[in-house]
């Protein structure tokens, strides 16, 4: 069995974490009161189902069912997260409010201001100022791990906590612990920029990003608000109506990050008749070490609006196939089959009522609109999880490595340059302990580099092998 260890770093990582943990509990049927405990359980037996991947249950306590938060807390359960941001509000709410008493108090790290909206001070200030304490948290919770699989860190990429101090992290974690995989989920602000030195703090993130993670399943902020509007306000927004602000949809907007998040770990929590866990993501998902940034895509159905039909049909399947792999439902702005896109790896994952034809009619027809490079055509990763969403019969969740991802680079690239010719904010930087500008030029050549791999791969030809033909005698 294998576990995870949640890093939630800055605001933006600590929101998502406080939205995440209560919709992991109800998938496992331990809401947060009893009293929503539903009719008919997603799981019957939590025993069974890797409840112990994202949380710390003493051997002895194995075999108890839970049926609400505070039986976890009686029998001293603790989600597998630490909690870290450099000023105290969002993280002191795991102290007092709906979550209290389900972390663990020693990984709970916090200070006051906060990081000025400035990679600089996350990373060249705090992280050697927190080194010892964040490690000794890291070393508590490894202890407590039997086989530990992964770390998932979590952060927005535009501020100073999530982008200096999370990526000091996953710095750390690259020394301290080699072996273990580092996905991580980044929050751009691209499109929404609502903090001025985010384009330098964007560049300085994503750089160590592609140093340190071992896979990144990046979101934006525009792509998130964009779903927001137009699907789950759309029946009373109404045509020409009011737009909503991020401020007003933020929670939206961690909804569906963490709707991802549940997809992309169903399989390190629940069985599957084609099981998959998230290593196996990486293997499959990432070429070349410096392409692993991926795309991710599904059918955007809450719990109240899911399929609750006894059977999912074959046209509802093609309906959550088309909107998994549509444009408009990707995380991150890319049209994954569109014209401007090679594949370089896919995965889809089944959930629930999916079987494996399912899928291979699914492949067939990203196989037939697509463009791939010479390899990628004919090997997609398929994965079937038992176990559906919370509310639902069935889901699709889609993964792309796609060379239309250099959008992203382009656009942090652009931003960064037209502050960085006028040296704008800079002092801000430059006036920190440890820090040099070689961390910019660095960040700039990594980003260089990106982009030219996704223009080579883009122009590679697929190979056309002629096919044997049988020999006449
Ligand atoms: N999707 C989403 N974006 C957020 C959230 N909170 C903040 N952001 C965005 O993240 C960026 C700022 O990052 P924060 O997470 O607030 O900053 P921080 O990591 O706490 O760093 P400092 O406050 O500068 O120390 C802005 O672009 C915000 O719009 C959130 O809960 N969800
Ligand atoms: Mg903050």
């Amino acid at each position: 069995m294998s576990e995870f260890i949640v890093i939630q770093v800055g605001q933006c990582g600590n929101q998502i974490g406080s939205a995440m943990w209560p919709q992991i509990l109800q998938e496992y049927n331990v809401p947060i009161t009893p009293t929503t405990i539903q009719e008919t359980p997603t799981i019957k037996n939590q025993s069974d189902y890797r409840f112990s991947s994202f949380f710390n249950v003493s051997k002895a306590k194995q075999d108890i069912q839970f049926n609400c938060l505070q039986d976890l807390i009686d029998n001293k359960v603790k989600a597998r997260a630490i909690c870290i941001d450099m000023e105290d509000s969002v993280v002191a709410r795991f102290k007092t409010g709906k979550l209290k008493g389900l972390f663990d108090d020693k990984c709970l790290v916090t200070n006051y201001p906060g990081s000025g909206n400035n990679w600089a001070e996350g990373f060249c200030e705090h992280g050697p100022q927190y080194q010892e304490v964040i490690l000794n948290c890291l070393r508590h919770s490894v202890e407590r791990c039997d086989s530990l699989h992964g770390f998932l860190t979590m952060f927005s990429t535009g501020g100073g906590t999530g982008s200096g101090l999370g990526t000091f992290v996953l710095n750390m974690l690259a020394d301290f612990y080699p072996k273990i995989e580092r996905f991580s989920t980044p929050v751009y602000s691209t499109g929404t920029e609502d903090v001025i030195t985010s384009p330098y703090n964007n560049l300085l993130a994503t750089q160590k990003l592609l140093e340190h993670a071992t896979c990144v399943f990046p979101v934006e902020n525009r792509c998130l608000l964009n779903i927001v509007n137009t699907k789950y306000r759309k029946t009373f927004m109404g045509k020409g109506g009011p737009h909503l602000t991020m401020f007003s949809a933020t929670d939206d907007m961690n909804r569906i990050v963490v709707d991802m998040l549940l997809h992309l770990t169903s399989g390190s929590r629940f069985p599957g008749r084609l099981n998959f866990d998230m290593n196996e993501i990486n293997t499959n998902m990432v070429p070349f070490p410096e392409m692993k940034f991926i795309s991710s895509g599904f059918n955007h159905i809450t719990t109240s609006g899911g399929i609750t039909a006894k059977s999912t049909s074959s046209r509802q399947k093609e309906e959550m196939f088309l909107a998994a792999c549509h444009r408009s439902n990707q995380l991150i702005q890319v049209d994954p089959l569109g014209p401007k896109s090679v594949l370089l790896s896919s995965t889809l994952i089944g959930r629930g009522d999916y079987i494996i034809t399912d899928l291979q009619s699914h492949i067939e027809k990203i196989q037939a609109k697509a463009k791939f490079t010479p390899w990628s055509k004919k090997s997609m990763k398929l994965a079937l999880c038992n176990v559906a969403p919370n509310g639902q019969k069935a889901a699709l969740f889609s993964l792309f490595n796609t060379t239309a991802l250099s959008g992203l680079f382009v656009h942090l690239k652009g931003h960064f340059d037209s502050l960085f010719r006028k040296k704008a904010h800079l002092h801000h930087y430059t006036k920190m302990n440890n820090f040099d500008m070689n961390y910019f030029y660095e960040s700039i050549e990594a980003v260089e580099t990106v982009l030219q791999k996704y223009d080579e791969l883009e122009k590679m030809k697929p190979l056309n092998v002629p096919r044997l033909k049988p020999q006449i005698r």
